[in-house]
């Protein structure tokens, strides 16, 4: 009986969680995302910009209606073998079904990995520093 009831629990877990995309556990918030456009991978002499169509949502929310996000930030971010780093400034454009674009994301083809991270917006926000970052996903 015990063992079904931790069946149950772990199929309704997954249920409930099947569309949180990232799960930004701080302040109870999932995230969808889709590319709209890219990502592009940059070589040297290219420069096609990469959209990302964004949505937040409560977690416990079984609608998933969108919600304003004020406060947070979406922050690209590269990790290399000994050093990390961002690109240039994006664009965050709120969109009239609830969601954001994020426009402008400029990714170059580097020996590492970018990184979309979403961060707490504020004046001495550091991308380097986990205690900032709600939350990320890595790009594929
Ligand atoms: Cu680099």
């Amino acid at each position: 009986m015990k063992r079904i009831f931790t069946l149950l629990l772990l199929v309704l877990t997954q249920v409930s969680m099947a569309d949180c995309q990232v799960l930004l556990n701080k302040v109870n918030t999932c995230v969808d995302y889709k590319w709209t456009s890219g990502p592009y991978l940059n070589s040297r002499g290219q420069r096609n910009f990469s959209e990302l169509e964004v949505k937040f949502f409560m977690k416990d929310d079984a609608s998933e209606s969108p919600i304003k996000i004020d406060g947070i930030k979406v922050y690209p971010w590269m990790i290399m073998a000994g050093m990390q780093h961002g690109t240039r400034p994006v664009q965050t454009t709120a969109l009239t079904n609830g969601s954001y674009l994020v426009s402008e994301i400029f990714l170059r083809k580097m020996m590492g990995h970018w990184e979309i991270r979403f961060g707490e917006d504020s004046d001495d926000f550091d991308p380097q520093n986990d205690d900032h970052i709600l939350g990320k996903f890595i790009i594929k």
